[in-house]
C-alpha cells in the first residue's frame, strides 16, 4: 500500500478519547494555575471536548470521572444524554473515584477496615450501574491503595481484598461492559501499591473473569521499562484492553503525548497495528494527562493531532518485510525500515486527509482562528479566578 493510503486507512478507523479532567484547573502539590478558560462544570467539558472533535473528527467519546462528573449518580444520566446530544460526543469510559475520600486514608477496596472496604465496593457498583444507564462498555478503575512504610500493611491480606471487590464488580457487569483494571508502581503510596505493575493487574483480571481486561498508563512504568514489550505480552494473552496516554521525563507527570519521547509512542502503536491475531481490534485508546501550565484546549488539541500523526508513521511500516528482516537477523535493515517510518514526515498527508473529511487542516491553528478559549475565558473567567488553591 502506498503512503498516501496508508495514512488515510490508518486515521480513517484512529479514534482518541478525552479526559473530562484535562479540560478542568488541575494542577500539582505544589499548586494550582489557573486558566480562566478551563472548564468549570460537565456541560462546559463535553462543550470542549466537543469542540476537540470539531477540530479533529477523531475524539467522538469523553471519559467521565464518577465524583468529578457524575456525582449525582444514575440519575444524571438524562442531563449527561442531553450533552451528549448537544454537543456531538458520547460517554466513554467511566472512572471510579476510589483515592479522595477521607476514610481512604489507609485504602479503599484493600482497607483494613470491611466497612470502608464496603463503601468503597458500594462505588464501584455505583459506577457499574452508571455506566450501565449512559450506555458505557468500559469501567476503567484505577484504585491508588498501597502504603508508605514496610511492616505497616499485609499486602498478602490487601491482594485478597482486592481481589474479592474485582470479582464482585465483575459480577455486576451487564455482557457488553468490561471492567478494564489499571496499575501504577508508585504514588500516591511510596513503598507498595496493592496493584502495582502490569503482572498484578494481569493477575486480579484472570481471576475477576472473561470481561476484565488491563490498562496500560504509559507514566505508570519504572525508569527504564520496556512498555512496548509490556503491549506484545497483553495482545499476546489476549488481555490488553487498553491504553492512558501521555508522557513524562520521570515520573507520572502526564505530560501531552510525544513531547518527550515520540518514539515510545511509535514503538507502542506498531506493536498494536502489528497484531495479527485480532487482539488489538478492542484496545481503547484514552488520553491521561494534566494540563498545568499548557492552555486545556491548545494541549487537548495538539495530543489528539500529535497523536494521529504518530500513529500514521506506525502504519507505514510493511509487517511482512520487517519480519522477514527480523527472522533473517539482518538487524540493521530491519532497523532502518522501521525507523524510516518514524522518520517519515507524514504531516502532508495527515493535512490532505482532514480535507478530504472537511475538517480543517491545522486544527491548533483553527482553534485560535475560531477564538473559543478567547470567549471560553470571557464566559468562565469569573467562575475560575475565585479558585486559588496552595497546597499546605
Ligand atoms: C492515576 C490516573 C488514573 C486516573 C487519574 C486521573 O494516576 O492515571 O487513571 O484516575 O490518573
Ligand atoms: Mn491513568
Amino acid at each position: 500500500m502506498n503512503l498516501h493510503d496508508c495514512v488515510f486507512a490508518a486515521l480513517d478507523r484512529f479514534r482518541m478519547e478525552v479526559p473530562s479532567w484535562g479540560f478542568a484547573n488541575t494542577g500539582t502539590r505544589f499548586g494550582k494555575f489557573i486558566q480562566a478558560a478551563a472548564a468549570t462544570c460537565l456541560e462546559e467539558k463535553f462543550a470542549d471536548a466537543g469542540e476537540v472533535n470539531r477540530l479533529t473528527g477523531a475524539a467522538p467519546t469523553i471519559a467521565l470521572h464518577v465524583l468529578w462528573d457524575v456525582a449525582g449518580g444514575v440519575q444524571d444520566a438524562a442531563e449527561i444524554n442531553r450533552l451528549e446530544a448537544k454537543f456531538g460526543v458520547k460517554t466513554g469510559s467511566i472512572n471510579p473515584n476510589l483515592f479522595q475520600d477521607q476514610a481512604y486514608k489507609f485504602g479503599s477496596i484493600a482497607n483494613p477496615s470491611a466497612e470502608i472496604r464496603r463503601q468503597a465496593l458500594e462505588h464501584l457498583l455505583e459506577s457499574v450501574e452508571i455506566a450501565a444507564a449512559l450506555g458505557a462498555k468500559d469501567i476503567s478503575i484505577w484504585d491508588a491503595d498501597g502504603s508508605n512504610y514496610p511492616g505497616t500493611q499485609s499486602m498478602r491480606r490487601r491482594i485478597e481484598w482486592t481481589e474479592a471487590a474485582m470479582a464482585r464488580v465483575h459480577g455486576a457487569l451487564r455482557p457488553q461492559q468490561r471492567m478494564l483494571i489499571e496499575y501504577k508502581p508508585f504514588e500516591p503510596h511510596f513503598y507498595h501499591m496493592d496493584i502495582g505493575d502490569w503482572g498484578m493487574a494481569l493477575s486480579l483480571a484472570y481471576k475477576a473473569g472473561p470481561q476484565a481486561k488491563v490498562l496500560v498508563d504509559t507514566g505508570h512504568h519504572y525508569q527504564g521499562q520496556n512498555i512496548e514489550q509490556v503491549v506484545a505480552w497483553l495482545l499476546h494473552l489476549e488481555m490488553l484492553g487498553g491504553f492512558h496516554f501521555n508522557d513524562r521525563k520521570y515520573a507520572d507527570d502526564d505530560l501531552t503525548i510525544g513531547s518527550i519521547d515520540p518514539y515510545q509512542i511509535f514503538r507502542i502503536f506498531h506493536e498494536i497495528l502489528s497484531d495479527e491475531t485480532g487482539a488489538a481490534a478492542n484496545v481503547a485508546f484514552m488520553i491521561d494527562q494534566s494540563h498545568n501550565l499548557k492552555g486545556k484546549m491548545e494541549a487537548m488539541v495538539q495530543t489528539v493531532a500529535t497523536a494521529q500523526e504518530i500513529y500514521a508513521r506506525a502504519a507505514l511500516v510493511d509487517h511482512e518485510q520487517l519480519a522477514e528482516l527480523q527472522d533473517k537477523c539482518d538487524l540493521v535493515n530491519a532497523e532502518e525500515l522501521f525507523r524510516n517510518c518514524f522518520w517519515t514526515d507524514v504531516r502532508p498527508t495527515v493535512r490532505e486527509w482532514r480535507e478530504s473529511k472537511r475538517l480543517p487542516p491545522d486544527p491548533l491553528a483553527e482553534l485560535a482562528r475560531s477564538g473559543y478559549v478567547e470567549d471560553a475565558a470571557k464566559n468562565r473567567g469569573p467562575r475560575n479566578t475565585g479558585l486559588m488553591a496552595t497546597y499546605a
